[in-house]
């Protein structure tokens, strides 16, 4: 038994061995408490990088301790297959998208075995893989159905080096969020999902989701941005057919009476209708050429210079009938509200920089008492509270109550109406790349767009084409893919050649695993029941892992997907996660690991130089999950060093068949209390601690019981699996150590590391208190006061002060 330590080969052993039992893979019983353990799916790249290594590692531990606790764990893993690389990397090698994912798929599937990772393989789910797609397509045209999904001309992003429309959440910084360059605006016809439709339901769900890290559910709150306010109408001097008035959305319908001039977005269609053959025109269209240009998450930003062009045109204030003239303007989109503005200068900041430059009024309508203000003295506008003034009939109101009041006016005149406006948009979902699952819809040029028949589905991805990376989608090329027959008429007509974003696929993979194999629809029923908990409290997939990178898109969708699912009839759900963890990034000399900073640490040479057990005891030991961590080769050596050590000496110490001493089970209890709470709260870092300090008590010990050593190796087996079945079945144990049951503390073990202080009023001993040795003389004072007996004795008198004698006696006296 006094072999060393040789992590490469009892990892390869026990991986065998899991496999071999089957112990991982799982079924649908009732008897047993469910545990649905997720970490966000991988998309197949090529390799495994550290990020995975520690995404991964957390939920093996998470799966593994719940296992042990008795539960019965779904712990499944598999790939979001489909998106650019694998055509960026086709056009590279000349090789097939296809091909290239397959091959990436064994590659990592193998690099994640080695690693131990306790997942049931047997539910294994590649996106690009039409038997999954097929659902997909499927949801797509009920959703089509129902409305959900429709085609919408509209500017869109527009990447120009990956060839791509890009949805507002992909956008960051105006920047591409796969390649960084900088995004454009392009008019397209594209597909849309109706997000907005549940962008209510969303945002009041949020609240339910008290598993989820405060800051997630902050960015989708900010992200949804639900604004109260007030659509009012300004009719045209000289109406237009069609267009007799402007509508504004305003959040401050309280300053209508300080409305100097209109400010509409560059893109908003009554510009070119206002300013045809008016003497503005050139400039004007020379203005919104230079604007549509303009990056628009800069736009939003509003720290560049407010310009704009007078359209020539003028309408009028509904409640004063001043005339007001209106302008495009560089900050206002046309994406929100109405794409019109009604401008305040005076109370509004980047109204008030815009008439500053063109020279256009301020009329001040809030005033604060005492401090009148001034418009020849504003250096700045004045966006607090105060009393209206210069506003008819409302003058003297609190501005708060003017907003009620105002709002209600023009209700009553039919001016206006109370309105709410969000900042969520609906969900561009067409793609012109291959590499994706096609959006199944046929045109027809008597019938229009058509949905395929569902006994048609799947519409699958040819792949007899090819990629030379130039210009447009493949598909568009490959007439057997092109040309079908209306599935209405049965005359020629044209498919669909853009594909879905591959946020799609990943909206529903969860619901997936419950039923991997189904295919007489996405899932059967009465697993995702089972396994998404559905009508307990707490439904939804029971712990999710994954990066904070997806706070605001996937996880946005994934719920989206969750609410349309459910009323479409298919499940009992309306939040997909009822618990998150969003863990930190991996760094490394300051910089996050990635291949483009060269500060990549391959995960394969640590599982060959020193084994899977140490990279997961590194990964969970070197930081709390949800911070950042900084990888340090040291760091890897010491974990490295501590599993050896541990090997050595449960190899070599002297096992005593007795009970074991005092010492020896207040020091183990201790560590099997503090280690599961820590796992509870996800603290590996401090779980490992805690073994750490009962190795050092144990191997200052000539010999340790049996039992000590037996659970020492249980409560380490959830971080370093193999190690601790290996040293499990060295004790004489036959089974799995993840089926010997989570050890249980026993209280008495831990109150011994209480100290009795007695307790004295004069001098006279009264009683006695057990409180922990660290206890602070204000803790002791207070439990000594508390103390029925010692309050017998000291009713009716003044306390004239106490004396602590620390961890020994404290004396009252009155
Ligand atoms: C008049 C006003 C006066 C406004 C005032 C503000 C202050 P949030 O809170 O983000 O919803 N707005 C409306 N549509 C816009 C668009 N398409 N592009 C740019 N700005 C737009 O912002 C709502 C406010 O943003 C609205 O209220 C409108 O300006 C502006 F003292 O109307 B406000
Ligand atoms: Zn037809």
């Amino acid at each position: 038994m006094m072999s060393e330590y040789h992590p490469q080969v009892i990892e390869k052993k026990w991986q065998e061995f899991w496999k071999k039992t089957h112990l991982f893979q799982v079924n649908e019983e009732s008897s047993k408490k469910k545990f649905y353990c997720l970490e966000m799916f991988p998309y197949p790249s090529g390799r495994i990088h550290m990020g995975h290594v520690r995404n991964y590692t957390i939920g093996d531990a998470v799966a593994r301790f719940k296992r042990m606790q008795g539960f019965n764990v779904l712990h499944p893993m598999g790939w979001d297959a489909f998106g650019m690389p694998a055509e960026n990397a086709a056009i590279a090698n000349k090789s097939h998208p296809d091909a290239w994912t397959k091959s990436n798929i064994e590659y990592m599937r193998g690099q994640l075995q080695k690693m131990g990772f306790s997942y049931d393989w047997d539910r294994e789910v590649a996106t690009c893989d039409p038997k999954y797609y097929r659902w997909e397509q499927k949801i797509f045209i009920e959703m089509f159905k129902k409305g959900l999904a429709y085609r919408k001309h509209s500017y869109v992003n527009w990447c120009n080096k990956c060839q791509t429309v890009l949805a507002n959440e992909q956008v960051d910084k105006g920047c591409c969020w796969r390649c960084d360059s900088i995004v454009e605006l392009k008019a397209l016809e594209q597909w849309c999902l109706k997000i907005t439709a549940y962008a209510e339901e969303l945002l009041k769900d949020l609240d339910k989701l008290k598993g989820w890290p405060e800051r997630v559910v902050t960015m989708q709150r900010e992200w949804i941005g639900r604004s109260e306010g007030a659509m009012v109408d300004f009719p045209l001097v000289k109406p237009i057919e069609g267009h007799e008035k402007i509508s504004v959305f305003t959040t401050r319908p309280d300053t209508l009476y300080g409305v100097t001039f209109m400010s509409l977005a560059a893109e908003h269609p009554l510009i070119k209708l206002l300013s045809h053959g008016t003497s503005e025109e050139k400039k004007v269209e020379a203005f919104v050429k230079k604007v549509v240009q303009m990056d628009r998450a800069k736009r939003l930003a509003g720290d560049y210079e407010k310009e704009g062009a007078f359209t020539g045109a003028y309408c009028l204030n509904p409640l004063t009938g001043e005339k007001v003239p209106v302008f495009a303007a560089n900050f206002v989109v046309m994406e929100y509200g109405t794409g019109a503005v009604m401008a305040v200068p005076a109370h509004d900041q980047r109204d008030f920089e815009f008439a500053k430059k063109y020279e256009l009024p301020l009329k001040i309508v809030i005033q604060l008492e005492g401090k009148m203000l001034d418009p020849k003295k504003m250096t700045e506008a004045y966006t607090e509270e105060g009393t209206l003034v210069h506003s008819g009939p409302f003058d003297g109101q609190p501005n708060k109550e003017g907003m009620k009041n105002i709002t209600l006016l023009l209700e009553k005149e039919k001016k206006g109406k109370k309105t709410i406006t969000y900042k969520l948009r609906d969900w561009g979902i067409s793609r012109q790349r291959y590499w994706g699952t096609p959006i199944p819809m046929i045109y027809c040029e008597d019938c229009g767009v058509q949905p395929v028949p569902e006994a048609d589905l799947p519409v699958t991805l040819p792949t007899d084409v090819q990629l030379t990376g130039e210009g447009g989608s493949p598909l568009l090329k490959n007439r057997s893919f092109l040309e079908t027959a209306c599935p209405r008429c049965q005359k020629k007509a044209f498919r669909e050649t853009d594909t879905m974003d591959t946020f799609m696929e990943s909206s529903w993979y969860f619901l997936r695993y419950s039923s991997p194999h189904c295919d007489n629809g996405p899932f059967e029923k009465k697993k995702v029941a089972y396994w998404l908990g559905e009508g307990t409290k707490e439904a939804g997939v029971d712990q999710y892992i994954g990066g904070v990178e997806h706070a605001v898109m996937h996880l946005l969708y994934a719920r989206f997907f969750t609410k349309v699912l459910r009323d479409l009839g298919y499940i009992g759900l309306s939040e997909p996660f009822a618990n998150l963890l969003t863990q930190g990034m991996v760094i490394k000399d300051g910089a996050k690991m990635s291949k483009s900073k060269g500060n990549v640490v391959d995960p394969e040479y640590l599982i060959e130089k020193y084994g899977a057990d140490t990279a997961r005891l590194f990964s969970l030991f070197a930081a709390p999950p949800e911070k950042d961590l900084d990888w340090n080769d040291q760091g890897v050596a010491g974990s490295y060093r501590f599993l050896k050590r541990v090997w050595t000496f449960i190899s070599e110490v002297g096992v005593d068949a007795g009970e074991g001493s005092e010492e020896e089970k207040r020091f183990l209890h201790k560590t099997i209390k503090k280690v599961g709470d820590d796992l509870e709260k996800f603290q590996f870092n401090t779980a490992i601690a805690s073994l750490m300090e009962c190795y050092n008590f144990f191997s200052s010990q000539k010999t340790i019981s049996r039992e000590s050593l037996k659970i020492f190796i249980q409560l380490l087996s959830p971080l370093a699996p193999h190690i601790a079945e290996e040293l499990w079945a060295l004790l004489g144990e036959k089974e799995s150590i993840l089926k010997s049951g989570w050890p249980v503390y026993e209280k008495k073990y831990l109150v011994q590391d209480q100290v009795t202080v007695v307790i004295q009023i004069n001098g006279k001993k009264r009683g006695e208190l057990l409180c922990p040795p660290t206890a602070s003389e204000e803790d002791v004072k207070k439990l000594a006061l508390q103390d029925e007996n010692t309050k017998k004795h000291i009713e009716g008198k003044t306390i004239r002060k106490a004396i602590y004698v620390p961890g020994r006696l404290i004396n009252i006296v009155v």
